[in-house]
């Protein structure tokens, strides 16, 4: 793993949760620090003596620990980041050891974890351990459960993993500045004995959704936007920059995602059907599961999705908001579907140079146009795909299932070579555009038909 491992120097530290002696932060593990943001292999921790299946982090990577005392170790530092959304595109935010989201914490039932969390932040910070049993003082409420950890102070936070299953850390304090601005990760714990309601799969994928607003051209999130976000994004990356999630045909795979946005996403897979069969409150009972190919996390939610890739191809993996599945734009983009822009075109570009009609037969012109975008911005509808344009962005991504992909192999196997597909039928008929209807003739129809206004009134 490409880990950056740093000795700690020069850190002011103290107590927090658990009063640190000079003893105790000698005894703090090295940061690992990774800003790549392709995707890590997984790791196995080869301390522990459960045999897993460690979970692949979506453009991400997986911090290891350090076995000490009978404790799973951890060094969390809370920090400034740049993030690259996607080629083209970079992001100032907040995160952990080098990225946003911070490294994925990976243990086992029962183990017993010590995180030092260091705040190398402008303001004080905290990190809440979404949906683990803890004792009271360590669920990072600042305010409830502790006070804040100052700018340069590190802080202990002790539990054991009591319970399998999928979870998620992000900061109590200053929440809507310090999540706007990306800080968050995931947490997953294997159970340590077969689990009747867990299922052993091939592939166990996760990750995060996170939103942002940042102006075409500006680096840095606005914080105090509430819901109108521009950039929906997978571990802070945006398609076409999510590496796809791969498959050997007839696995199962797992894919657990955390939503942390302001709004819900309507998760849609391709091709295949899956089950929930975990929530941030633990694996479902099989019984409670039922077939879908879409479904619906909520803001604070978190979901596991199961289902056997049975179908070889490239599959569309998406939220079902048609806005998440783009980058950003501007919101006040009037709406020109049967605008007739000819003859008024010129004559504006005269006064505005560089003007150009758009949008007249919809939108997805604009992916082809070579249009004049401000720097570090990606064009909203984007990602080349075998056919031409895919025109989308954002939360959209490919499942893709191979039969020829070797166990454990999580490299891109290009695109998928198609059987029988939807082609042009060589017979079709030629329609001119002058023959195409247009909105105005549609409505202009409607009315000869159906006069406004009752001749008899
Ligand atoms: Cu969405």
């Amino acid at each position: 793993m490409n880990t950056r491992r740093q000795f700690l120097g020069g850190l002011a530290l103290t107590g927090g949760l658990a009063a640190l002696s000079h003893k105790a932060l000698a005894n703090i593990p090295d940061i690992q620090t990774r800003n790549e943001p392709t995707t890590a292999q997984p790791v196995v921790d080869e301390s522990c003596e459960v045999n897993y299946l460690p979970v692949t982090t979506l453009n991400g990577w997986t911090l290891e620990p350090r076995c000490r005392d009978g404790f799973k170790e951890y060094h969390l530092v809370a920090e400034p980041v740049l993030r690259e959304l996607a080629p083209g595109t970079v992001a100032h935010l907040w995160g952990y050891n080098g990225s946003s989201p911070g490294p994925t914490i990976e243990v086992i039932e029962g183990d017993r974890v010590r995180i030092y969390v260091t705040n190398r932040l402008p303001e004080h910070t905290s990190i809440h351990w979404h949906g683990q049993r803890l004792p009271n003082g360590m669920d990072g409420v600042v305010g409830l459960n502790q006070e804040g950890i100052p700018p340069g102070k590190t802080f202990l936070y002790e539990f054991e993993a009591k319970r399998p299953g999928t979870f998620m850390y992000h900061p109590h304090a200053d929440e809507m500045t310090q999540m706007a601005m990306g800080m968050m990760g995931f947490w997953v714990t294997h159970p340590r004995q077969p689990h009747p309601w867990i299922e052993e799969v091939d592939r166990d994928y996760c990750f995060l959704l996170g939103a942002y607003d940042i102006e075409p051209g500006a680096a840095v999130p606005k914080v105090n936007t509430m819901l109108e976000f521009n950039l929906w994004t997978w571990n802070s990356r945006i398609f076409p920059g999510l590496d796809p999630l791969v498959a050997g045909l007839n696995e199962r795979v797992r894919i657990r995602i955390g939503n942390l946005t302001m709004t819900n996403h309507p998760i849609h897979l391709h091709g295949h059907e899956f089950e929930v069969t975990g929530t941030d409150g633990g694996p479902t009972r099989p019984e409670s599961r039922w077939q879908e190919v879409t479904t619906d996390i909520a803001v604070g939610q978190m979901r596991q999705l199961e289902f056997i890739a049975s179908e070889e191809g490239d599959w569309a993996f998406h939220c079902h908001k048609s806005h998440h599945t783009m980058n950003a734009m501007g919101h006040a983009v009037p709406t020109l579907i049967g605008v007739d822009h000819r003859g008024i075109a010129g004559r504006i570009a005269r006064m505005v140079p560089g003007y150009m009609a758009m949008g007249e037969r919809g939108m997805a012109d604009m992916t082809e146009m070579e249009m004049a975008i401000p720097e570090n911005t990606v064009p909203m509808m984007t990602g080349e795909g075998p056919f031409g344009s895919v025109e989308m962005g954002g939360m959209f991504n490919v499942v893709k299932v191979r039969s020829d992909l070797p166990k454990a192999v999580y490299s891109d196997p290009g695109w998928y070579a198609q059987g029988p597909r939807a082609d042009l039928v060589s017979a079709s008929p030629k329609i001119e555009r002058s023959s195409q209807r247009s909105q105005s003739s549609v409505v202009n129809e409607y009315f000869a038909r159906k006069p406004m206004f009752n001749s008899k009134g």
